[in-house]
């Protein structure tokens, strides 16, 4: 029996969930255990199939807008926040609702807000269609915030009083594009407003860091992550940027193409915020089927960042 060829692993740390992650599946779970199923979720809970699943096995029932749920029924909106019109409409209709936003976004949704009461334009600095876009945009009456998506954007932008703005983010963006943009508008706007704290937040910055530091070592870097998740795919863009090369991201073991492996000698692991652990360990196994692997585990924070649940779910 020949033996199989020897391949270095570098396990990016931290991975995978992050607070608002573990919080907004927990309460998915704990509406099921308090009022029974099914329980309506508004979006995918977290950008994850496997997550989606398992919570649909257990009576969650996902869709895409509140007019899909019945009155009689529970509804969870999503850790990618909503509109003001959602909650607007469930409070109409009476339905009863749990909002699983995490705190890190709704506190950017109070800044926008903040800002708009002192009568400033607000930028936000994001991608567009993605649900937290729509969901910050949707904190305001349209027209009080623009969209800048890229650095052509922040070059082109003409405010309608260029002393009196402020920015905000979406969370889960890249940390060197962000800055690369900011740092245009505040040289053509000194007076712009900006987040206490950068509103991406510490999940995705710490994140990006593990794949930055793991991405030189790696000749290829394999991401466990949903093409919709926008902190997944920074990190496959993250790893290349960072001397990688080859990066891919992947639902699951199955979608790996073995192709890639073709004479390498090193491997990154990462998973986005809303990977399950699980779905890295079953990818692990499968390439641990095929090589000799030594697993160093690079890890460049420590995280602790617990949200508390909200009451309606706390108990159950
Ligand atoms: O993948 P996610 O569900 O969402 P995005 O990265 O696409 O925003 O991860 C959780 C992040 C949030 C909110
Ligand atoms: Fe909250 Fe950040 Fe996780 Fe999104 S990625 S749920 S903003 S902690």
């Amino acid at each position: 029996m020949t033996s199989n060829p020897k391949l270095a692993v570098f396990l990016a740390s931290p991975r995978g969930f992050c607070a608002g992650v573990d919080r907004a599946i927990q309460i998915v779970e704990k509406a099921l255990a308090r009022y029974g199923a099914p329980v309506y979720v508004r979006h995918e809970i977290v950008h994850n199939k496997h997550v989606v699943n398992r919570l649909k096995a257990m009576g969650a029932i996902f869709v895409k807008e509140l007019d899909e749920c019945p009155d009689d029924r529970p509804v969870v909106f999503s850790a990618h926040g909503v509109p003001k019109s959602v909650p607007a409409t469930a409070e109409q209709r009476d339905l009863l609702y749990v909002d699983a936003t995490c705190p890190l976004v709704s506190k950017v949704h109070i800044d926008a807000e903040r800002h708009d009461k002192a009568g400033r334009e607000i930028i936000l600095i994001g991608h567009a269609g993605h649900p937290e876009v729509i969901g910050t945009m949707g904190q305001l009456e349209e027209g009080r915030m623009v969209l800048i998506e890229t650095e052509a954007d922040a070059e082109a932008f003409t405010p309608r009083d260029p002393d009196n703005l402020a920015y905000v983010t979406q969370t889960t963006l890249s940390v060197d594009d962000t800055s690369a943009i900011v740092e245009i508008l505040k040289r053509r706007f000194p007076h712009m407003a900006s987040p206490h704290k950068e509103d991406i937040c510490y999940a995705t910055t710490n994140r990006q860091g593990a794949v930055k530091a793991i991405g030189p070592k790696s000749d290829l870097v394999l991401v466990v992550g949903a093409p919709n998740s926008s902190n997944s795919r920074r990190l496959v863009e993250v790893a290349t940027r960072a001397g990688a090369k080859a990066s891919y991201l992947v639902e699951k073991a199955d979608d790996i193409d073995w192709a890639w492996f073709e004479n390498i000698s090193s491997l990154g692991v990462s998973a986005g915020a809303s990977a399950p652990e699980d779905l890295v360990e079953d990818l692990l196994a499968a390439v641990a089927e095929r090589f000799d692997i030594t697993v160093d585990t690079i890890e460049v924070a420590k995280e602790d960042v617990i949200f508390k649940l909200p009451r309606a779910v706390a108990e159950a």
